[in-house]
This record gives structure tokens, sequence and C-alpha cells, in this order.
């Protein structure tokens, strides 16, 4: 936009998608453009004091980079494989639940801006679209997250239907036997505005979110209906309900890694659920740093939380994630304008990555090494 036009706006800051330079002024847009601030709370909320969420941010903002300079860089390739398939950058989109929140397009624009950036997108069990509907838009890039109904018949369906519709692996989401206290969303007592529905449920008559409760009435669903006793066992009970490979997600713990690789898990996502569970666990770089040195060194390991910059995704790929998650930025870029501004959030990311490689002397994912990272005790 012209600068004459900006000023008439009075606006110091970008606000249409050409302006966004980076994902900070994604977010400050997409907060503008909601007007629904119980659903931009939600979104932006992570548990109690909210310090696992700021510190999955700034724990990146510890790490230097160890720069080798005079390598030929002309010829870079972002590719990668996970799972045997491969994807144009190395960055996924996490499952998030409720996308319609933030734009009409909801998971259908998320998914095809996943299509055109040659990328795979993660449906949240709790989307606001079905597992058929993303599907059938999908380019053989869609994975899909399971949480555990009580109702094992339900939490078996799911799988099913999951698997008819293309996805092409399941992604078990263990960090959720209760939600996080989230306190913004209790005082907002958070449910979906009329029209919306929990799509992938409306089949077993679960659809809907609770209005009538003094808490948020997603934690009031879940309460009621996810399985918290969930344990090791039943990973086992889900390995074996389809063929697809079987992602963990939200492992924190080197033993619980093992335990995972145990029951046949064929990747393992570290997160803390972007900080909205609970608050005061560890900062997910730093968990993955202790897993990768307990697993195989082939084992694939992911991991999500905070990532904003494309140096950040050259850390965490430098200290073994085969590629990395991405929850929020979608959300923003949804909001800021539909599907283009997904694409537009992925692009920023991507380019900041390529950028980033430039300048480390690394020219594809696999030249990507723990050398690059500078190790704290050689700071001064
Ligand atoms: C999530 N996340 C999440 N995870 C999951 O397994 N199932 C889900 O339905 C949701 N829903 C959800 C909604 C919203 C609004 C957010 C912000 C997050 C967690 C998500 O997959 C991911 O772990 C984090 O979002 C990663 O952190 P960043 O990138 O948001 O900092
Ligand atoms: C959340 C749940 C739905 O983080 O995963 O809101």
């Amino acid at each position: 936009m012209q600068l004459e036009k900006r000023k008439e706006m009075g606006q110091g800051q970008a606000c249409l998608p050409e302006d966004i330079v980076n994902l900070f002024e994604l977010e400050k847009a997409a907060q503008a453009k909601m007007t629904n601030q119980a659903a931009w709370d939600y979104y932006a909320s992570g548990a109690m004091d909210e310090i696992t969420l700021r510190e999955n941010r700034q724990s990146y903002e510890r790490i230097f980079l160890s720069p080798r300079m005079l390598v030929d860089v002309s010829q870079r390739d972002l590719s990668t494989k996970v799972l045997g398939q491969k994807i144009e950058m190395p960055i996924i989109i996490a499952p998030t639940a409720f996308q319609k929140l933030a734009h009409e397009d909801g998971e259908i624009g998320t998914i095809k801006a996943a299509n055109r950036c040659g990328t795979i997108m993660c449906l949240s069990t709790l989307a606001t679209s079905s597992i058929e509907e993303v599907g059938g838009q999908a380019d053989n890039n869609l994975w899909f997250q399971l949480y555990v109904y009580k109702d094992r018949e339900i939490t078996k369906d799911l799988v099913a239907r999951a698997k008819a519709a293309g996805a092409k692996a399941l992604v078990v989401t263990v960090d959720s036997p209760l939600l996080g206290r989230r306190e913004r969303d209790i005082r907002n007592r958070f449910s979906l505005p009329k029209g919306l529905t929990v799509a992938n449920l409306s089949k077993a008559g679960l659809d809907n979110l609770p209005a009538d409760v003094k808490d948020s009435g997603l934690a009031a669903y879940i309460a009621s209906l996810y399985d918290e006793s969930l344990t090791w066992k039943d990973l086992k009970w889900i390995a074996q309900l389809s063929d697809l490979p079987l992602l963990v997600k939200g492992i924190l713990r080197a033993d619980d890694a093992k335990r995972a690789i145990k029951c046949g898990a064929a990747g393992i996502i570290v997160s803390n659920h972007g900080g909205r569970q609970l608050d005061t666990a560890i900062p997910t770089i730093s968990a993955l740093a202790l897993i990768k040195e307990a697993v195989p060194k082939n084992f694939e390991l992911f991991v999500d939380g905070g990532i904003r910059r494309g140096s950040d995704i050259l850390k965490a790929l430098a200290l073994g994630a085969k590629a990395v998650l991405i929850g929020r930025p979608v959300l923003w870029g949804l909001a800021l304008a539909g599907s283009e501004g997904v694409e537009l959030a992925l692009n920023l990311l991507r380019k900041e990555l390529d950028l980033s490689m430039a300048l480390s002397g690394v020219s594809s994912i696999k030249e990507i090494k723990r050398d690059l990272l500078v190790d704290r005790r050689e700071l001064i």
C-alpha cells in the first residue's frame, strides 16, 4: 500500500496482507481484524500465568547460531521427507480447533493453502469442518489429530473415517486428559457462536459446546467426554485400529518418548500444546534436545510451540527435528485474509528459513546439523 494511503488510514502498522513483513505484524493485523474478542482470546491464550507460552518463544531467542562462511549457497533446497512423504519445506500445519472462528474459509482455506505450499495440514478432531469435507480438498497431505473419547465406538469411528477420507497419519494428542486452565476463556465463558459446530462429532450428536456453564464451555465439553483414564495400553489399542502411521503429540520427557516408540509410534511431536495445558511445563525446544539424546538416530521427531521466525526452524532442525509444526500463525493468517493469509504465514516462514540457511552456509535440509548452534558454555 502506498505511504499516503497508509497515513490516511492513520495506522502505523500494516493491516493489509501485502504490507505484512513478519509474523508479529501478522498477529497484530489479525487481532485488529477479529471482532469476536472471546475468539481472539481463545486463540491467543495460554494456561494460567502463560509462562510456558512466553518461554516457548523466548527460548529460541536465547539460542545463537554459529554460521559457516564461504559456502556455495546459490542452489538451495528446502524440501524434505516426513514419514516417507516429500514436502516442499519442513513446516507443517499444527492441528488447531475451530478455525471458522477466524474466517469462514476455516479448515478448507487451510488445506488449500497447504496444497499451494506443498506441505501437510493436520486436522483437529475439534474442527469446524468435517474430515470428509477437508479430505475432499486434500492433495495427499492430510493428517488427522485424534482426541480419545470415553465412548470407544466414537473413537474407532473417527479413526475409520480419517482413513477413509485419505488421511496419511494419525496424530494422537496425549497431553489433554483435561483442558488446561485458560483464565481468559473462563472469564469469557468461551463457547461456539451460533452456526459453528464440532463437525466431526455431529454423527455422534456431540457437536455442540455447552453454553450455560460458569466456566469455559470447551473445558466442560472435554471434562465430560474425553477419556481421562487413557494410558500406554490404550495407545497400543489405537495403533492397531488402522494401518496409519501413529504420531504421538504432547510428549515432553525422554522416558515417555521411549515408551511411545515401544507402543509402535512412527514419530513423536514434542509439544506442550502451545503453552495451553500445564503452565510452567518445559519449553519445547529444551524438551526436544533432551528427547533427541534418548531415541534412535533416525526416529522422526517433530516440535511445535513459539516458532515465529525462519531461524527458529533452523535451530529446531539443528537440534534434531525432522520438521516443525505451526499453530497460531496459521490462525492469524486465516483471520486476516482466509486461505491467502495462511499461505502468507507459511511463505513468510519459508522465505526466512531459506535466508537463514543461506546466511549460515547451508543449502539443503540434510546439511543442518547440531554444530550450527553455539553451545551455552561458549557464550561469554
Ligand atoms: C491448539 N492446539 C491443539 N492441539 C491439538 O492436538 N488439538 C487441537 O484441537 C488443538 N487446538 C488448538 C487450538 C488453538 C487455538 C491453539 C492455539 C492450539 C495446539 C497446537 O496443535 C500446537 O501444539 C500449538 O499451537 C503450537 O504452538 P504455537 O505455534 O501456536 O505457538
Ligand atoms: C485447545 C484444544 C482444543 O488447545 O486442543 O484449545
